[in-house]
C-alpha cells in the first residue's frame, strides 16, 4: 500500500530530471523530446514549486500546532524580482538542478534568465520588503507577508531618442509558476454606502450599510528560508467582481451595466501607483489601500478566531506591522471590526489596537501621506467616523497633558483642517502604534528633532532605530556566485550565508597575495559580464581596464544624478584640455547611470535625456576614446541590478545630506566589494562608522551644514549681487544651458533648478561640487594603486555583515514584534 511518507519529493538529479520532464509534458504541454529554454524554465520552476509547497505545508501545519505569536507584515509593495535562483539556493538544490538540466542539454544560468521580474513595487521600500521576507523565513519567524497582486507592476522604461517612455508591465502574460491561486480563500470587501444607528440589546450601535461589494481572492507565494525547512507565505490579493453584486444587477434587469461593473471591480488591484509626488488624494489609490487592508485583516482575524475565543489575547498572538503609512487604514478597520462586528466597547478595543501595531516610516519628508476627508466620507463613511472619534479622544487626552495650546494641538491632530480637510496618515500611525521606527540612525534623529518632534516629546519611548539591511542570499549568493565561492573558500565555511557577521573573517587574509589575485579575478569576470550587457543594450564597447563607475537608483533631484552628470562633463572638459602626456596618467572611466523617473516628474525625465545627450557627445568624440564612456542602462530593475552591482568598481550615492532616509543600494554595492563615493547621508553614515572613512570616498555638506548653506545661499541672493558659483561649475552649467549637448532650450528648466533667482539650488549642487570633484580625484588615485584598492574592496565586504537584513529582522523580532523563532522540524 502507498504510505503517506512516500509522498515526499526527492532532490537528487535523477528525480529532479524526472519531474522536469513530467512538467514539460503535463504542465507546459510540450513534447519531452523538443522544448526550448523558456519551456525548460517553466518546467523547472514547477518542479521547484512542488518542493516549496511541501515545505510550505509542513511549516504551516507546524505553526498551527505550536500556535506562536505571528507577525503580519503589511506592505503595498514587494519587489521580489526573479524567484528561480533564489528558491533553488534556499532549498539547497542548485547543483542538483544544474546537473539535471545539463543532462537534458540545458544550462542553468540560461534557463534562469528566461524568468521575468515580479516588480510589484517602486524602489527602496519595496525591495526592502522582499529582503525582509527572505530574512523572516531564514530566521524561522512565524510571519506572513500581505500585499496586492497588481496585474501591472512598475512600468517598463524604454528609451526612445534619449527620452523615457513608459510601457505597461503586464507581467502575468506568460503565467506565474511561483503563485498558488486560492479560489476558496476569498473575502468580500465593501465600499460606499451609509452609516445607520440601530438598537441592539438595548444599546445604540452604528452599522455600516455598504453600497458596493468586491471580492478579494488570495494568491499565495511561498518564501523559502535558507538552511531551514521553514517556508513562509506572501499572500497577495486580487480583486474580482463579487457574485452577490451580479445578482442585484440581474434582479433589476440591468445586464450590460452589471458586466461593466464587474470590470470596474477588477481595476482595483490592476495597477501599482508609481511613487509620484502628485499621488495624493486619488480615489482609486484609496480604494486599493482599503481593499488590501480589509482582505488582509479578515484573513488575520479568521485565523485568530479559529484558535482563540477572547480578543484580550490578540496582543499576545498577533503583531501587525505597517510598512510606511500606506496600510494605516488598518487601524480604523481593526477598530471597526472589534467595535461594530465583535461588539467590544470602544475603550477596550482601543486598548487592544494600541498594543498590536508597529510602524516604520521610510521618508524624510515632513509632508506625508494624506487622505482628503471628502473622499473618505464617500468611500468609507464608517471609517471616517471612527477616525474622528480616535482623533477626538486623542486630542482630549492631549489637552490634559499639554493644556489648551491650540497651535500645538493642531500640529498633533490626525485631522488637518484647511481648504482641503484631510487625514494625516502618519499622525494616525504614530498615535496608535506602540513603536515608530526610523530606517537609519540619522533618519531616527530627524524624526525626533524635526519631522515628528512634537510626537517625540510626548512619546519618546516609541521611537526606535532599525537600520535597514539587505539579504546576502540575494545580493551575494544569487547575484555574485564567483564571490560566494571565493568567500566560502577563504572563510572555510558557508555559514556566513546565514550569519553575515562571519564576513569579518575576511580581514584575516587582507594581506594575502593569492587572496588578492582571486579577488581581482572575480571582479574582472563580473565586469566582463556587465561589459557584454552594456554592448548588447547600447552598442557601446567598454574597456575592462577602465573603472566601472555606477549610479543606479530611482531618478530624483535629491539623489543628485545631475551632480554626477555635471562631474562627467567636467571630466570631459579636463580631458579635452590635456596634453598627451597627462592623458596617459588618466584613469579611464565607464560612467554608468540607470534608473526610472516617475511618469509625471518632468525634471527627472530631463535628467535622463541629459544623460543620453552627454553620452552621445562624449562617446562619439574619437579624441577621447576609452578614457571616458557614458552609458545609460535602461529599465533598471532587480534582475538588472543583480548584473550591474557585482560588476561595479565604484558606486555613487549622492543625496544631499538629510534627504535619504536610509538607502539600501549602498549596502548591496558594499557586499559586492564595490567602493562607495557618497555623502554622509542615511545609512552611509553607519557604513562609514563600520568600515572607516579611509575605505570609501566621502564628500559634501554634512547634515548640520546643509541648513546653514541653504541660508547662506539665500542671503547671496541680495539684489544685484551675483551669487558666488565656482568657475568650473558655472562653465558646465553654461554648456548644458546653451546647447553644447544639443536640444536648444530643452535643458533650460533643468539648469534653473540649480540657478540663483530660479530654483535656488535647493539640493546644493553648487556648494558640494568642489568636494565632489575632490572625492572623484581621490577615487582615481586609489584605483591606480590596485593593491590598495583591493584592500579597500575586501574591507568593504568584511564590514558589510551589519547591513544584512537578518540583523534588522532579528532586532525587529526581539524589540518590536516580540516574536520568537518557530522552526519546523526536518
Ligand atoms: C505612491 C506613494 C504613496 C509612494 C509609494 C512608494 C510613496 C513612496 C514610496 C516609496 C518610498 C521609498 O522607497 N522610500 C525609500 O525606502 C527605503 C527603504 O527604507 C530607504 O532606504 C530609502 O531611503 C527611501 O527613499
Amino acid at each position: 500500500m502507498f504510505s503517506l511518507m512516500d509522498g515526499f519529493l526527492k532532490n537528487d538529479p535523477i528525480s529532479l530530471q524526472k519531474d522536469i520532464l513530467h512538467h514539460v509534458e503535463y504542465t507546459v504541454a510540450r513534447s519531452r523530446f523538443s522544448f526550448d529554454d523558456f519551456e525548460a524554465y517553466q518546467a523547472l520552476a514547477h518542479t521547484v514549486r512542488d518542493r516549496l509547497i511541501e515545505r510550505w505545508h509542513d511549516t504551516h501545519i507546524y505553526f498551527k500546532r505550536t500556535k506562536p505569536k505571528r507577525l503580519y507584515f503589511l506592505s503595498l509593495e514587494f519587489l521580489m524580482g526573479r524567484s528561480l535562483s533564489n528558491s533553488v539556493i534556499n532549498l539547497g538544490i542548485e547543483d542538483q538542478c544544474a546537473e539535471a538540466l545539463n543532462q537534458l542539454g540545458f544550462e542553468f544560468e540560461v534557463v534562469a534568465e528566461q524568468e521575468g521580474d515580479a516588480a510589484l513595487g517602486n524602489g527602496g521600500l519595496a525591495r526592502l520588503s522582499a529582503c525582509q521576507m527572505d530574512s523572516l523565513a531564514t530566521l524561522d519567524y512565524p510571519a506572513w507577508g500581505y500585499g496586492l497582486r497588481y496585474e501591472y507592476g512598475l512600468f517598463r522604461q524604454i528609451i526612445v531618442d534619449g527620452f523615457q517612455h513608459e510601457k505597461p508591465d503586464y507581467w502575468l502574460n506568460f503565467g506565474n509558476p511561483w503563485e498558488i491561486e486560492r479560489i476558496h480563500v476569498t473575502y468580500e470587501v465593501k465600499f460606499y454606502g451609509t452609516v445607520e444607528e440601530v438598537e441592539m440589546n438595548g444599546e445604540k450601535q452604528k452599522v455600516w450599510i455598504p453600497g458596493e461589494t468586491v471580492e478579494a481572492v488570495a494568491y499565495d507565494n511561498p518564501i523559502p528560508g535558507y538552511g531551514t525547512r521553514n517556508t513562509i507565505n506572501l499572500r497577495l490579493w486580487a480583486a474580482k467582481p463579487s457574485s452577490k453584486f451580479d445578482l442585484e444587477a440581474y434582479n433589476t434587469g440591468d445586464y450590460i451595466n452589471s458586466v461593466v461593473n464587474r470590470q470596474n471591480a477588477e481595476t482595483i488591484s490592476n495597477v501599482l501607483y508609481p511613487d509620484d509626488r502628485s499621488h495624493q488624494g486619488k480615489e482609486l489609490r484609496l480604494k486599493q489601500q482599503y481593499f488590501f487592508v480589509s482582505a488582509s485583516l479578515q484573513d488575520i482575524m479568521r485565523r485568530f478566531k479559529e484558535e482563540h475565543t477572547n480578543f484580550d489575547e490578540l496582543p499576545e498572538k498577533v503583531a501587525l506591522h505597517l510598512n510606511d503609512t500606506h496600510p494605516s487604514l488598518s487601524i480604523a478597520e481593526v477598530m471597526r471590526m472589534l467595535v461594530d462586528e465583535e461588539h467590544l466597547g470602544w475603550h477596550k478595543a482601543w486598548d487592544i489596537v494600541c498594543k498590536i501595531f508597529s510602524f516604520t516610516t521610510h521618508t524624510m519628508v515632513t509632508d506625508g501621506e494624506k487622505i482628503p476627508v471628502e473622499l473618505l466620507e464617500n468611500l468609507l463613511p464608517r471609517h471616517l467616523e471612527i477616525l474622528y472619534e480616535i482623533n477626538f479622544n486623542f486630542l482630549e487626552e492631549m489637552k490634559k497633558r499639554i493644556g489648551l495650546d491650540y497651535s500645538r494641538l493642531a500640529l498633533l491632530s490626525i485631522v488637518e483642517e484647511g481648504a482641503m480637510k484631510s487625514i494625516r496618515m502618519a499622525n494616525l500611525a504614530i498615535v496608535c502604534s506602540h513603536t515608530v521606527n526610523g530606517v537609519s540612525k540619522l533618519h531616527l534623529e530627524k524624526l525626533k528633532t524635526k519631522t515628528f518632534k512634537d510626537f517625540y516629546g510626548l512619546y519618546p519611548e516609541k521611537f526606535q532605530c532599525k537600520t535597514n539591511g539587505v539579504s546576502q542570499r540575494r545580493w551575494i549568493v544569487v547575484s555574485n556566485p564567483g564571490l560566494r565561492d571565493l568567500i566560502s573558500k577563504w572563510l572555510g565555511t558557508e555559514a556566513w550565508i546565514r550569519d553575515a557577521d562571519l564576513l569579518s573573517g575576511l580581514r584575516d587574509h587582507l594581506d594575502n597575495a593569492d587572496f588578492h589575485l582571486e579577488w581581482k579575478m572575480v571582479k574582472k569576470v563580473n565586469k566582463m559580464r556587465l561589459a557584454e550587457y552594456i554592448e548588447a543594450m547600447s552598442g557601446v564597447k567598454v574597456s575592462l581596464d577602465a573603472m566601472f563607475d555606477v549610479q543606479v537608483k530611482r531618478i530624483h533631484e535629491y539623489k543628485r544624478q545631475l551632480l554626477n552628470i555635471f562631474g562627467i562633463i567636467h571630466r570631459y572638459n579636463c580631458l579635452k584640455n590635456m596634453d598627451k602626456d597627462s592623458r596617459r596618467k588618466v584613469v579611464p572611466r565607464v560612467c554608468i547611470i540607470g534608473g526610472k523617473a516617475a511618469p509625471g516628474y518632468e525634471i527627472a525625465k530631463k535628467i535622463i535625456k541629459l544623460c543620453h545627450a552627454v553620452a552621445e557627445k562624449i562617446n562619439n568624440d574619437t579624441d577621447i576614446g576609452d578614457l571616458l564612456k557614458v552609458v545609460f542602462i535602461p529599465d533598471y530593475n532587480v534582475s538588472v541590478a543583480e548584473l550591474v552591482i557585482p560588476g561595479a568598481d565604484l558606486s555613487q550615492h549622492l543625496s544631499t545630506a538629510g534627504n535619504e532616509a536610509s538607502g539600501t543600494g549602498n549596502m548591496k554595492f558594499l557586499m559586492n566589494g564595490c567602493l562607495l563615493l557618497a555623502t554622509a547621508d542615511g545609512s552611509t553614515v553607519e557604513i562609514i562608522e563600520e568600515i572607516g572613512e579611509d575605505n570609501l570616498f566621502v564628500f559634501g555638506a554634512k547634515v548640520h551644514e546643509v541648513e546653514k548653506r541653504r541660508q547662506k545661499r539665500l542671503s547671496n541672493l541680495a539684489p544685484l549681487q551675483p551669487a558666488k558659483v565656482p568657475l568650473h561649475f558655472a562653465r558646465v552649467l553654461r554648456m548644458v544651458r546653451d546647447g553644447y549637448f544639443g536640444h536648444n532650450d530643452y535643458f533650460k528648466s533643468l539648469c534653473e533648478t540649480v540657478e540663483f533667482g530660479f530654483g535656488n539650488d535647493y539640493y546644493l549642487l553648487t556648494s558640494d561640487f568642489g568636494s565632489y570633484l575632490e572625492a572623484q580625484a581621490a577615487a582615481d588615485k586609489a584605483f591606480v594603486n590596485q593593491d590598495k584598492w583591493t584592500r579597500m574592496s575586501i574591507l568593504s565586504v568584511a564590514g558589510s555583515g551589519r547591513f544584512s537584513s537578518d540583523r534588522t529582522i532579528q532586532d525587529y523580532a526581539e524589540s518590536t514584534w516580540k516574536i520568537s523563532p518557530c522552526r519546523c522540524p526536518l
